[in-house]
């Protein structure tokens, strides 16, 4: 077992220790993992100034059809609370991009979000059935994704959790949509097609572009970097292509 899976987090939210601990779990069962080596700059970032305190924690591995693996926690001012994480594949095997995001701003989950986003225009029809099939019924307040989120898939789950029940659905979602996940990754074989690589690859610099256009996440790391940190953490650390 990789150190890594141990680590402990700071942070100490129920729902955000649960999600890491399955979303860990689901990782150490893909093949040939591997850490990355990023910057230690990068890795663990803290600031104890007063009402500006801040904490992020960042892993970063590979493994066989991925080639980045990215799980990301962090507080802000000690009232806002995040949890990032998306695997992106290795363009060279047929394997969406599984992205999830919560965000919690004091007490309330304001946006929990959750898909396996698909890198070619056929892709879908290999796992939407899937995907359509995980239940969401117990869910209260769904969201409209916002215009960027074209890069989703027609079941990506977007809504705010309103009590314990919606956060254990959560739970059980994020459960299900990786494991449909490391189910396709098992089965999925390099592809020697150029041109079929290529329209993977330029969905992921699409993803990549669109996420990058979601402008709350640029204002939050604003108020505690400059504009230049920033926009080499947004394109460098978690939207790299
Ligand atoms: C929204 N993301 C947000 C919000 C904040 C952040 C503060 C607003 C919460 C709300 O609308 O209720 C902030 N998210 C962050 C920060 C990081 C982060 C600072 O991950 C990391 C440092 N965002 C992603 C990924 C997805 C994503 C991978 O990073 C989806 C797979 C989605 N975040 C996402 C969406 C919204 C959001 C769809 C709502 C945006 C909107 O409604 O305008």
């Amino acid at each position: 077992m990789l150190s890594e899976s141990l680590t402990k987090t700071k942070l100490t939210d129920p729902l955000i220790l649960d999600l890491l601990k399955n979303i860990r779990e689901h990782r150490s069962m893909l093949e040939n993992l591997k850490c990355i080596k990023i910057d230690p700059n990068l890795t663990n970032i803290t600031s104890k100034e007063i009402g500006r305190e801040l904490y992020i924690e960042n892993e970063f591995h590979k493994a066989k059809g991925f080639r980045k693996l990215h799980i990301e926690v962090a507080e802000f001012s000690k009232n806002l609370q995040i949890l990032h994480c998306v695997f992106f594949p290795d363009p060279n095997f047929d394997i969406p991009i599984f992205g999830m995001d919560l965000v919690k701003i004091n007490d309330i989950v304001s946006a929990a979000i959750v898909d396996l986003s698909p890198v070619s225009k056929k892709q879908g029809e290999k796992y939407e059935q899937l995907l359509s099939e995980v239940d969401k019924s117990c869910f209260t307040s769904l969201r409209d994704i916002p215009n960027w989120g074209e890069i989703f898939s027609k079941n990506v789950f977007f809504g705010s959790l309103k009590n314990q029940t919606e956060k254990n659905a959560f739970c059980i979602l994020v459960d299900e949509y990786l494991s449909i996940l490391i189910k396709l990754s098992k089965k999925a074989k390099p592809e020697f097609n150029e041109e079929i690589i290529r329209e993977r690859i330029n969905y992921q610099k699409k993803y990549c572009v669109q996420q990058m256009k979601n402008d709350k996440t640029s204002m939050v790391l604003m108020k505690y970097f400059d504009e230049k940190w920033v926009n080499n953490y947004i394109k460098n650390v978690l939207f790299d292509f």
